[in-house]
Parts: C-alpha cells; sequence; structure tokens
C-alpha cells in the first residue's frame, strides 16, 4: 500500500512515524513550547534528524475545550514554518481545518492535509479535489473540540467510527480525490470516553480490515494514557509508545507522535521481530 501525497509517493510496507509540530500557544503538551517560527523549524529538523518520515504543521489547538484561532492567525502561525519545513526533505502536513490555510499551504508545494474535521468545513473539500496529488488524512470526531466531548453516545464506537470514515471517504473519492490519496484515522480523544478510544485499539484490526486504506492513528501523551498510567502529560512517553507500538501490530500504517526518537527505536525493534 502506498500514500501519494504531492511530492512523495509514501510506501507503507514499513510502519511510519509522523512526528508533532505544534505551533500554538495552547496544546495540551507542548503549547507554546514552539510558538515561534524559528523554535518550530529547529523541531522540525530535530525530529527529521531522529527519523520522522512526516512532519506535521499545526496551528490551532484541538484539545478539548479549546477555541478556533481566526484563520489569519492561523496562517501567520504555520505558513513561515512550512515554508522552511519544505526544505527538509520529507514529506510535510498541514494540520488545520480551515480552507483559507489549506489554499495557502497547498500554493506553497505541501504534500499533506491532516484535517481532524474531515474535510467538512464549506470550501475544504473543493482545495483538495482542485489539487492534483495532495494527500489527506481524514480523521472521526463530532462536533467541536469545545463540544465534543459532550458527544460520545455510541451504540459500536468501532462500527460507528467506521461507518463515519467509510462514508466520508466515499464522498471524498467522489469529489475527485484518488484513493491512494486518502488516509483514515479514528480520532483518538475526540468525542469519546476513554472505553471508547481503548475499544479502537483493542479492537483496530476490524476498522484496518474494513476500511481498505491506510489507518493513521494519534495515541502520543493523550488523556486515555494519563488515565491508565496515574502520569501527567509531561509524563507519558513510555505510555505513548507502548500505545503506537500496539497500533501498529493491530495495523496503523502510520503513527502520530510527539516523541519522535523513542517511537523510532521500538518500531525497530517491532519490526524486527514482528513484522511479516
Ligand atoms: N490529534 C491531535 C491533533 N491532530 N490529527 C490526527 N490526524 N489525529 C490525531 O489523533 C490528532 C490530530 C491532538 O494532539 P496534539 O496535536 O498534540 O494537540 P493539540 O491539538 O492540543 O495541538
Amino acid at each position: 500500500m502506498h500514500w501519494q501525497t504531492t511530492r512523495f509517493r509514501i510506501d507503507l510496507s514499513r510502519p511510519r512515524v509522523m512526528g508533532i509540530v505544534n505551533v500554538t500557544p495552547d496544546s495540551f503538551s507542548d503549547g507554546g513550547r514552539h510558538a515561534g517560527a524559528a523554535a518550530a523549524l529547529a523541531h522540525c529538523e530535530r525530529l527529521v534528524e531522529e527519523g520522522a518520515d512526516v512532519l506535521d504543521i499545526g496551528g490551532e489547538s484541538t484539545r478539548p475545550g479549546s477555541t478556533t484561532p481566526a484563520a489569519a492567525e492561523e496562517m501567520a502561525r504555520v505558513l513561515p514554518v512550512i515554508e522552511g519545513a519544505l526544505r527538509l526533505g520529507v514529506p510535510v502536513s498541514v494540520d488545520t481545518s480551515e480552507p483559507a490555510v489549506m489554499q495557502a499551504a497547498l500554493a506553497l508545494g505541501i504534500d499533506i492535509v491532516n484535517d481532524v474535521r474531515a474535510l467538512r468545513r464549506p470550501g475544504a473539500l473543493a482545495c483538495l479535489a482542485g489539487h492534483k496529488a495532495a494527500g489527506v488524512c481524514l480523521m472521526h470526531m463530532r462536533g467541536e473540540p469545545e463540544t465534543m466531548q459532550a458527544q460520545t453516545d455510541y451504540a459500536d464506537v468501532v462500527a460507528d467510527v467506521g461507518d463515519f470514515l467509510d462514508h466520508r471517504a466515499a464522498e471524498v473519492m467522489a469529489a475527485g480525490v484518488a484513493a491512494e490519496r486518502i488516509v483514515l484515522d479514528p480520532g483518538i480523544g475526540f468525542a469519546k470516553q476513554p472505553g471508547h478510544n481503548l475499544a479502537l485499539l483493542r479492537r483496530q484490526r476490524e476498522l484496518v480490515a474494513r476500511l481498505g486504506r491506510p489507518l493513521l492513528v494519534g495515541w502520543s501523551r493523550k488523556g486515555t494514557l494519563g488515565l491508565l498510567t496515574g502520569r501527567g502529560v509531561g509524563d507519558r512517553l513510555a505510555a505513548s509508545v507502548a500505545a503506537a507500538l500496539v497500533a501498529v501490530q493491530h495495523g496503523a500504517a502510520i503513527v502520530r507522535v510527539h516523541d519522535v526518537a523513542a517511537t523510532v527505536d521500538a518500531l525497530k525493534v517491532w519490526q524486527a521481530a514482528c513484522s511479516d
């Protein structure tokens, strides 16, 4: 399986690591740390040295309860970082739901659009449909980060998330985006209780089997890991690596992580021992 993006056709025959670069004042685990463009770009360079296969640059915090920045503010945060990151030799993704940001990033040559709202904002789908090759990650979420934790009633979370991703991928393909440009994401922590997140990990193979597209998952430092370990957000490295490994073992193609070096090492061991 491959993931077609603007400049790269990413081979997914081995698991890939997407390194998180948050250029936000308020992200849940590293808000404010890379808020300036120079600091964010230095972080990009470090993640590439550590073995990141993709860089994911975001200017909107989507932690539960966060509010959405204006498009102009989001652009001012991410565009200078994207411009620099595009020179580092790896695929670069922009983590945004805002069509104006997508358009500007695509004009700079961005490889991938990672949208936690799965291109549902007016104009977002047209941005991707109007581009010849950019990759896209469509994620499951309900509502908005401000209100999503009030929308966590599921008959069967794995079936419901699978239905959503199936339908959304079909709509995006119908708009003209080729299947090989699309990866899907169950949205760990987005409109879900800890039990839902764990069911999505425990039964992740069911999702992989029914979707027919590669799965990207983000467990890094998330609240469910805090609940399981009793550890604060800065102390969840081991838990995050463990979750990434289980996700890969259960068929994930790409893991979205803050701690690239540790995840890359763990996946090397997994590959040597477990991959066929
Ligand atoms: N999680 C976050 C943000 N973007 N994108 C995808 N595809 N999948 C995810 O699970 C996902 C995502 C939240 O994590 P983070 O970027 O660290 O925090 P914040 O949203 O507070 O910036």
